[in-house]
């Protein structure tokens, strides 16, 4: 859909592809033409890269825009697309590859002289070597899969004693995701801010950064709110010019073209360190256009075309602040289950300062297969506080019937007094939950105290002598939980 709706004001024609599961979906109708590329398993379609360049042939396709996931930062499929005479609308293949490993990556930011992690700049071969270097960088210590990335295959060590079973757990969970067992050993940070910066480059060496996001309300390595700008750099003004320069140190070794991220740990002294490279347009890309005025799409397309980058570093500037939601077909209270299904009705707010980027509508059936990521809800505000109550404003505006949401859950965080105040680290989800356990437990305990002294004063059973006017239609959908 954000593709569809670049291409569109530039007037290129649009083709979508589409597997069974999504053949109703809003980008098969959105775009100019749409095709199917197989069934519902990704491997079978979407991943496919034979099938997805067969699309691009049938369509007359000049170019291809990988979007997020799937197949966005594969460079085997970036170099099929350039064997076939299709622009890839992406970094050259030889940068997606250099940092699809983790451990060149590494190597890549220490040979710029950026801050990385302490740890192991190869993978680890065996369990003495592990033992050595573990020691060297001292306990606690964090095992990853050097083709990981996202927190898969990731174990953290406490002591020379769990060393060896870990590293034997965490290389064949490497294995069995990512096809390679290769780990490598880090310092474990804790409870860092985990903080990223997007990068824009062109095709003749010009490459610019555009700032950090916020990213640390994460569960299970999913993101749910990102913000721009970081908190931290509303305390630390400085910090953005010093993240920013180590991200363009990185970029620039690897020739960097197009947009991309450079994700950074920052510990509670401030100190921030190079993590990994994500060589695609992120899920959250929309707080950074909203702070700089950049249309991070357009530029790619127009870079991918042969294009200078015609924005200088200097003319960057940053405005206000902008947050972005993650709206899920989830019940957060039930574990965040997903919860598919058909939506029977659909309202997105709107308003001044409100962005939403979705792909769903009423009557449409959320499919099982795929994320249950339903839309983006991005907002501006000239302060982080007027964009904090916007959000809070919108997200009671946004209308989902017929399955379940986080919105409620995202209305109550934008509440949230460790939020407000920007106190924000990796592990901020988890003490919210614990934070939201006890109001629960409180509000719980205050409604019957209420009943109880209803009863006492009035000798009548509860519901009649506490309920107030008979609740509108829309009150009573929300309690029993229909809507949101
Ligand atoms: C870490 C870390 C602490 N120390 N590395 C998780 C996903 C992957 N991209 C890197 N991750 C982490 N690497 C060291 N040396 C903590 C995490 C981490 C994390 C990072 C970003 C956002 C959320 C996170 C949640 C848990 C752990």
């Amino acid at each position: 859909m954000r593709v569809i709706r670049a291409c569109r004001e530039m007037r290129i024609e649009t083709a979508a592809i589409f597997s069974d599961a999504d053949r109703h979906a809003l980008h098969v109708q959105m775009a100019d033409e749409a095709v199917c590329v197989g069934p519902a398993p990704s491997r079978e379609s979407y991943l496919s890269i034979e099938r997805v360049l067969r699309a691009a042939r049938d369509t007359g396709s000049e170019a291809i825009h990988p979007g997020y996931g799937f197949l966005s930062e594969n460079a085997e499929f970036a170099s099929a697309c350039e064997e076939a005479g299709i622009k890839f609308i992406g970094p050259a293949p030889e940068a997606i590859g250099q940092m699809g490993s983790k451990t060149a990556a590494r190597r890549v930011a220490i040979a710029a002289g950026a801050p990385v992690v302490p740890g192991t700049e190869q993978g680890i071969r065996d369990f003495a070597e592990a033992r050595r270097t573990a020691a060297g960088i001292g306990y606690p210590v964090l095992l990853k899969a050097a083709a990981g990335g996202g927190g898969k295959g990731m174990r953290r060590v406490d002591s020379e004693a769990e060393l060896e079973s870990a590293m034997r757990s965490a290389a064949s969970e490497a294995e069995r995701a990512f096809g390679s067992a290769e780990v490598y050993l880090e310092k474990l940070i804790e409870r860092p801010r985990h903080i990223e910066v997007q990068v824009l480059g062109d095709e003749h060496g010009r490459l610019i950064h555009l700032g950090e996001r916020e990213c640390s309300i994460q569960r299970r390595h999913q993101k749910v709110v990102e913000e721009c700008p970081s908190p931290l750099v509303l305390e630390k003004p400085e910090l953005r010019e010093r993240i920013g320069e180590a991200a363009l140190k990185i970029a620039r070794a690897v020739s960097y073209s197009s947009a991309g991220t450079l994700e950074f740990l920052a510990d509670q002294q401030g100190n921030f360190y190079f993590l990994e490279m994500n060589t695609r347009l992120q899920v959250e890309h929309p707080v950074t256009e909203w702070t700089t005025g950049i249309d991070l799409v357009r530029w790619q397309i127009r870079v991918a075309a042969g294009e200078q980058l015609s924005v200088r570093q200097e003319d960057v500037r940053w405005t206000g602040s902008a947050i972005e939601s993650r709206i899920y077909a989830e019940d957060p209270e039930n574990n965040f289950f997903p919860s598919p299904g058909r939506i029977a009705q659909y309202a997105e707010p709107a308003g001044p300062g409100v962005r939403v980027d979705g792909g769903v509508y009423a009557g449409w059936t959320v499919p099982i297969e795929y994320d249950p990521m339903l839309a983006k809800l991005a907002v501006w505000g000239d302060t982080r506080e007027t964009a904090i109550e916007r959000m809070r404003r919108a997200l009671g505006e946004y209308r989902v019937l017929g399955i379940t949401t986080n919105l409620t859950y995202l209305e109550e965080l934008m509440g949230d007094g460790e939020f407000v105040a920007g106190r924000l680290d990796t592990g901020f989800l988890e003490e919210f939950a614990k934070r939201r356990r006890a109001a629960q437990k409180n509000e719980g305990e205050v409604i019957a105290a209420v009943l109880a002294a209803a009863y006492a004063t009035t000798q009548q059973p509860t519901f009649a002598a506490v309920s107030g006017p008979a609740p509108s239609a829309w009150r009573v959908a929300s309690k029993q939980g229909l809507m949101h």
